[in-house]
């Protein structure tokens, strides 16, 4: 009988995502060397192997089901037209793709781009977003250093990912309309897979989960006037009640919880002013409910 293949994982290879995706699979408990030297790297206490390959790649290997799973941002997907599954947004890669004008230029709105030259690496977004607004640009497709291509008078605008911006203000240039925003998602394939397979993604998303949530909270512990424990309960936005432990003096109480880091120093300050005290706060290295 044909042994099943491994779960395979497309991360990119070399780039802005592939720290955080590698952090991101360690921290869910995936252990592998040698990631750097190598296309093909197999995980060392999972039936799961990784394939490094360029972002661009991602998409395309998953729709085809050469790659069960992949890690990318939803601005390559999108503009590969991939027919794969989104199962979750990863809240990091975050970025937009941003209409952008010569600063002192005449180009002010999305509406003045009416017959314009726009160079970009993203021409079918591009194109989906002045179709909408019923307008018609001239897309000049260009692969890389898209900045620099109204200096070069290639065109007279451009679209292009930004994050801080300051690439932009550097070639003197001005942010316009954003067209669409971006983040790294875990891609499923479509193709039909084993059950075994989805066993094992169910539980990486399972932990993807946890430690998502585990991000987003903390955990905190305080002691407290047994008198207040009702208000500190009101406070404590937990949907599972806190823990409260007695201690040596009978008036005085422990409480564990973990707030949303959100919510977290207006929390503390509540807690504080019904006597709250000797709060300490945790990071969570991960969550399951
Ligand atoms: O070699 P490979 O093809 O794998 O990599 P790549 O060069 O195509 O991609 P890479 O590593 O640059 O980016 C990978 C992914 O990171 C992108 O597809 C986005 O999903 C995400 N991302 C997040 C970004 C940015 N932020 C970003 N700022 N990708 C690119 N940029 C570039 C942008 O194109 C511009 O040149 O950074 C510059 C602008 O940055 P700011 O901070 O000056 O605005
Ligand atoms: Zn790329």
């Amino acid at each position: 009988m044909e042994t099943e293949q491994s779960l395979r994982i497309g991360i990119q290879k070399s780039g802005r995502l592939t720290e955080k995706t590698i952090k991101l699979l360690e921290d869910i408990g995936l252990k592998f060397d040698n990631y750097k030297s190598s296309l093909m790297v197999k995980c060392l206490n999972m039936d799961i192997e990784l394939l490094l390959i360029r972002d661009d790649d991602i998409p395309e290997y998953v729709q085809d089901g050469v790659c069960d799973l992949g890690f990318v941002g939803a601005n390559v997907t999108q503009e590969r037209r991939a027919n794969v599954s989104v199962i979750r947004d990863l809240e990091y890669g975050m970025c937009r793709l941003s209409l952008a004008a010569p600063k002192n230029g005449s180009i002010k709105h999305a509406k003045d781009f009416d017959g314009k030259r726009i160079a970009t690496s993203y021409p079918n977004l591009t194109k989906d977003f002045f179709d909408k607004l019923g307008l018609t640009v001239k897309i000049v497709e260009i692969s890389g250093a898209v900045e620099i291509a109204p200096t070069l008078n290639v065109s007279d605008a451009i679209c292009d990912l930004v994050s801080t911006g300051s690439t932009l203000r550097a070639n003197g240039l001005v942010e316009l309309d954003p067209i669409f925003y971006s983040q790294t998602q875990l891609i499923q394939t479509n193709k039909p897979i084993s059950a075994t397979k989805q066993d094992l993604i169910n539980r990486i998303l399972l932990r993807i989960q946890g430690r998502q949530l585990a991000e987003k909270s903390r955990y905190i512990m305080m002691n407290a006037p047994s008198s207040s424990v009702e208000e500190i309960k009101d406070i404590l936005p937990s949907a599972k009640s806190p823990t409260i432990l007695s201690l040596a003096d009978p008036d005085m109480v422990a409480i564990h919880s973990v707030v949303p880091i959100n919510q977290f120093w207006e929390i503390m300050e509540r807690l504080k002013s019904v006597g709250a005290c000797d709060m300490v706060i945790l990071p969570i290295e991960s969550m399951v409910q």
